[in-house]
């Protein structure tokens, strides 16, 4: 455990024993202790329908999340890794267990006769690698038409007086709309405390469906997504912005030998033939279309596949693409799960820890202020004070600004700062810009003529004040490097 996070945990203890009398701030203590020790949490949110349950299989690999439109899709729902399958719903204390059911081939949990008002969250537990480090939260999509749904959410994630449950985000937008903007500032305000977004990444989905189908949908998603990112970016909502088709996604991590057969099967048919079947979903599954694969199958591809993915799983078939296991890696690829699941890592994974030390002083804080008593503002002194000194989290708000902020420095020395707080993973040869294998000697040299370059930069009389603290930081993390290759 990190000085922050040690520091952090005996702070909640020591505010644990001065609330020892009072029931409802212990909870929320309980609570801030709790999540020191459980993995990350990060929450999809984004408006109705934008794919974030189908997301949600394609990062875990699995079909766990229902995406059809029965009353758990209004619940919060957690994922979280457990040894055998079960659905539980909660409310208050109270709690019921709801069974998992699979009708035409998709998931659904039957929630009885409890509607979505009646349940606070459901909690999943399922064997799944990916939830061993990090519980997933699936949250309602938000809309203007189904207001109380929308603010499901917005108090999941942004509750009054109390911290997010939720230690980083992953929004998705299918295009830039003000209800969008306007939740994301909510948000960001939130996740970071005052001081901004610590971890909200942004994603295009469906990507698959810009280019209305056409083979070169992934590229117009990337320029749409580009042009989000820099306004996103501009007014600090996110960190960063990738286009992801999730259905895509998660049918090529689960891609069948017989699915990849008909992909052959499809391939050998003329161009022409082809891409007049593909017009439309309806029209490819039809009897009278004559292809060489049956029907039913042909409607199962469209379900799990969609037109897009059809036609790049048979372009990628005939451009070579031999066995099944090489298609389901090139489809991931283009699918751009694999770029969100690097995003997420270097964001969220690689910083957990810092994350939700965040999370739990911020929680730990609002706790104490609802209630304050005199024994508790010490407490408060050194919450707010390891707030501001933890460099990690100092590192993250600046990764944050600087997406919205110009420093005034050359190019290349704004990439190198970027690098060396942290921007492109944390590890210090990548920090550093050094190749993964060199030896401490070498790490240790770049980083002290870091600290120096840095310091004197930030010296530097010309600078305005962001540009400057920036260059500060930047020194900070080189001497952050020289202390851990020195504590090894
Ligand atoms: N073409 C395409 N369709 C998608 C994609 N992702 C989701 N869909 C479809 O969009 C519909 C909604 O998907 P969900 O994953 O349930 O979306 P959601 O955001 O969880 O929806 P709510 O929870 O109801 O707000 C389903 O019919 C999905 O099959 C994608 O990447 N491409
Ligand atoms: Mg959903």
């Amino acid at each position: 455990m990190s000085n922050g996070a040690a520091q952090a945990r005996s702070l909640v203890d020591a505010a644990r024993r001065t609330y020892a009398h009072d029931p409802a701030v212990r909870a929320q203590l309980d609570d801030c202790a709790r999540r020191l020790e459980q993995p990350l949490r990060v929450a999809l949110a984004g408006s109705l329908k934008a794919g974030k349950s189908t997301l949600l299989n394609a990062l875990v690999g699995q079909d766990i999340a229902p995406t059809d439109a029965t009353e758990c899709t209004r619940v919060v729902t957690w994922y979280r890794n457990g040894s055998t399958p079960s659905v539980t719903a909660w409310h208050g204390d109270r709690h019921f267990n709801v069974p998992v059911q699979r009708i035409d081939g998709g998931l659904t949990f039957d929630m009885g006769a409890l509607t979505a008002a009646e349940v606070d969250r459901l909690d999943v537990e399922w064997p799944a690698r990916t939830l061993i480090d990090t519980t997933v939260i699936d949250t309602p999509g938000t809309s203007s038409l189904s207001r109380d749904v929308s603010e499901r959410t917005l108090r999941f994630l942004t509750p009054d007086n109390a911290a997010s449950a939720a230690d980083a985000v992953v929004y998705l937008l299918r295009n830039l709309s003000a209800a969008d903007t306007q939740f994301l500032g909510q948000i960001g305000s939130h996740v970071g405390a005052e001081s901004g977004p610590l971890g909200v990444v942004g994603v295009v989905s469906r990507a698959d469906e810009i280019g209305a189908g056409r083979i070169d949908a992934m590229l117009s998603a990337k320029e749409i997504a580009q042009r989000f990112a820099g306004e996103l970016e501009r007014t600090g909502l996110c960190q960063a912005v990738v286009p992801v088709a999730g259905l895509l996604a998660f049918a090529a991590r689960t891609l069948r030998e017989v699915e990849f057969s008909a992909f052959v099967q499809l391939a050998q048919v003329p161009m022409e033939d082809l891409q007049l079947a593909l017009l439309s979903a309806d029209r490819f599954a039809r009897p009278d279309v004559r292809l060489p694969v049956d029907p039913a199958l042909r409607a199962e591809l469209v379900r799990r596949f969609g037109l897009f993915g059809i036609r790049l799983a048979v372009t990628l078939v005939r451009l070579g693409a031999r066995d099944s296991t090489t298609l389901a890696n090139e489809l991931v690829e283009r699918s751009g799960l694999r770029e969100l699941r690097e995003l997420i890592d270097v964001q969220f994974g690689q910083r957990a820890e810092q994350l939700k030390t965040h999370s739990a002083l911020v929680a730990l804080e609002r706790a104490l202020s609802g209630r304050p008593e005199r024994a508790a503002s010490d407490i408060l002194a050194q919450a707010s004070r390891l707030l501001n000194d933890v460099h990690g989290f100092a590192e993250l708000r600046l990764l944050g600004r600087l997406r919205t902020t110009d420093l005034l420095l050359p190019e290349d020395a704004a990439a190198e700062l970027h690098r060396l707080i942290g921007g492109f993973g944390v590890a210090p040869h990548v920090r550093l810009g050094l190749s993964p294998g060199v030896d401490r000697s070498e790490v240790s040299r770049a980083a002290v003529s870091a600290v120096r370059t840095w310091r004197t930069r930030a010296n530097h009389p010309l600078l305005d004040r962001f540009t400057s603290r920036a260059c500060e930081t930047a020194a900070r993390s080189a001497e952050g490097i020289l202390e851990s290759v020195h504590a090894r």
